[in-house]
C-alpha cells in the first residue's frame, strides 16, 4: 500500500465515522422535545437549551474533537451582545504586535471580524468532526498570536472540551432587552435571508417584518436559539465566578461607558497587558478607535460584503444602551424584567 493509498483509506474511514456519528446524532434529535420558534424553524431541547438542528449536529463534533490549546481564547456571547465588537478587540489586542495599529493593510480594515474569528459550530465544527482549523486568519497557531475562536453556545454545553484543556474565555453580556432589540432590527434587516439552516443559505424574500411581539413572547418563555437567555448568561458568570484565571464576564454597556478600563481589563485578563510605553503611545485609544463602530461601519467591506446572505452592514446599527425604550411598552419591560429578576436570583448577576 503506497501513501496515497493509506491517505484514502483513513479518509474513508473518517468519512464512515462522521456518517455514523451523524445517524446517532439524527436519532438522538428526533427524540428530543422541540417548539417551533418565531421564525417558524423547529428549535430543539438539548441538555437545557434550544438549537436549530444543524447547530445541535456540531455538539458531538465540538465535544469529541476541540481540543483546545492552552493559548486558545473563545469569544463567548449570546447573539447581539457585542460579539462583533468584541472579536474586533480581541484579534486588535492580541495581534498588536503582528499588525500595527496604524498599518493600512491591518486585517480589520479589509475584512468584517466574522470572517477574521470563526465560530466553532457554525464555521468549523457544524458538518465536520476534523475541521480544517488553520484556514482562518486568527485561528491558525503560531508562537507569536493564540488562536482565536468564538461561540455562541452557552458555557454549560461547552464545559466537556474545556474541561480537557482549559483556555481563556472572554463572555459579552447585554441586557437583555437591548438584546431582543437589536435581533429584531437585524432581522427585519436580513428579510431575504432563511435562518435555521445554514447549510442552505437560499434568497426567500419575505414582505412583512417579523413580529416583535413574538420574538418578545419567545424570549420571556426562554425558547430561543441558545436560549435560555439567563441559563446562557449565568453559565458565564459562574464560569468567571469559579474559575477567573480561566473566563472573563464583561458587559457591553460597562465597554460603552469606560471602554479604556474594560479594554485594559480584557488585555490583562488575556495575558497582554499594555505596557507603560504602550499606554503613553495611545495604543488604547487606537485600538477603540479601529474597533470602533463607526470606524467598522465605514470600511467598505463592512459597507458592501456579505457572507452567507446576511449584509455586513446589518451587524452595525446603532449601538445605543436603552434602546429597548423606544420599542417596548412598559407592560412589556415589566414583564420581562420580572421575569429575569427571577431566574437571576441568588446569581447575584443583575442587570
Ligand atoms: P451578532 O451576534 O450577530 O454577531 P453582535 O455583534 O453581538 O451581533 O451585536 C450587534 C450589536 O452590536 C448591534 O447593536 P444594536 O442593534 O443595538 O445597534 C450593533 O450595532 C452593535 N455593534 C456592532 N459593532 C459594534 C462596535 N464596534 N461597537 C459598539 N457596538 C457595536
Amino acid at each position: 500500500m503506497d501513501e496515497k493509498d493509506i491517505l484514502r483509506n483513513l479518509r474513508e474511514e473518517e468519512e464512515e465515522e462522521e456518517e455514523n456519528q451523524s445517524e446517532e446524532t439524527k436519532i438522538l434529535i428526533s427524540s428530543l422535545p422541540w417548539e417551533i420558534d418565531y421564525l417558524g424553524n423547529k428549535l430543539f431541547k438539548y441538555q437545557g437549551y434550544w438549537y436549530y438542528e444543524d447547530v445541535l449536529q456540531s455538539i458531538p463534533n465540538i465535544h469529541l474533537s476541540f481540543q483546545p490549546q492552552e493559548t486558545d481564547i473563545v469569544v463567548a456571547s449570546f447573539y447581539k451582545s457585542g460579539t462583533t465588537w468584541l472579536k474586533a478587540l480581541t484579534f486588535a489586542l492580541v495581534q498588536r504586535s503582528k499588525h500595527s495599529l496604524e498599518d493600512h493593510h491591518h486585517p480589520l480594515l479589509s475584512h468584517n471580524p466574522h470572517e477574521i474569528v470563526p465560530y466553532l459550530e457554525l464555521d468549523l465544527y457544524l458538518n465536520s468532526s476534523k475541521p480544517d482549523l488553520t484556514k482562518f486568519l486568527s485561528s491558525s497557531s503560531s508562537s507569536s498570536s493564540p488562536r482565536l475562536f468564538s461561540t455562541h453556545m452557552s458555557l454549560d454545553a461547552l464545559k466537556l472540551p474545556l474541561k480537557k484543556s482549559p483556555c481563556k474565555v472572554v463572555y459579552v453580556c447585554r441586557n437583555v432587552k437591548d438584546v431582543l432589540v437589536s435581533l429584531w432590527c437585524f432581522l427585519n434587516a436580513n428579510k431575504g435571508v432563511e435562518w435555521g439552516d445554514f447549510s442552505q443559505n437560499e434568497k426567500i424574500i419575505r414582505a412583512e417584518n417579523y413580529s416583535f411581539k413574538a420574538i418578545f413572547e419567545s424570549f420571556c418563555n426562554g425558547v430561543t436559539l441558545h436560549g435560555p437567555f439567563w441559563d446562557h448568561a449565568q453559565s458565564y458568570w459562574r464560569g468567571s465566578l469559579e474559575d477567573p484565571k480561566h473566563f472573563l464576564f464583561m458587559r457591553y454597556e460597562e465597554l460603552k461607558a469606560e471602554p479604556r478600563t474594560q479594554v485594559k481589563r480584557l488585555a490583562e485578563f488575556l495575558d497582554c497587558p499594555f505596557t507603560k510605553e504602550e499606554e503613553d503611545s495611545g495604543t488604547v485609544d487606537k485600538i477603540l478607535e479601529l474597533c470602533s463602530l463607526s470606524n467598522l461601519s465605514s470600511l467598505e467591506i463592512n459597507k458592501t460584503g456579505s457572507l452567507g446572505g446576511v449584509d455586513y452592514k446589518t451587524y452595525f446599527r446603532k449601538g445605543q444602551v436603552g434602546d429597548w425604550k423606544s420599542y417596548m411598552t412598559s407592560e412589556m419591560v415589566n414583564k420581562i424584567d420580572m421575569i429575569v429578576e427571577e431566574k437571576l436570583k441568588g446569581s447575584g448577576l443583575k442587570f
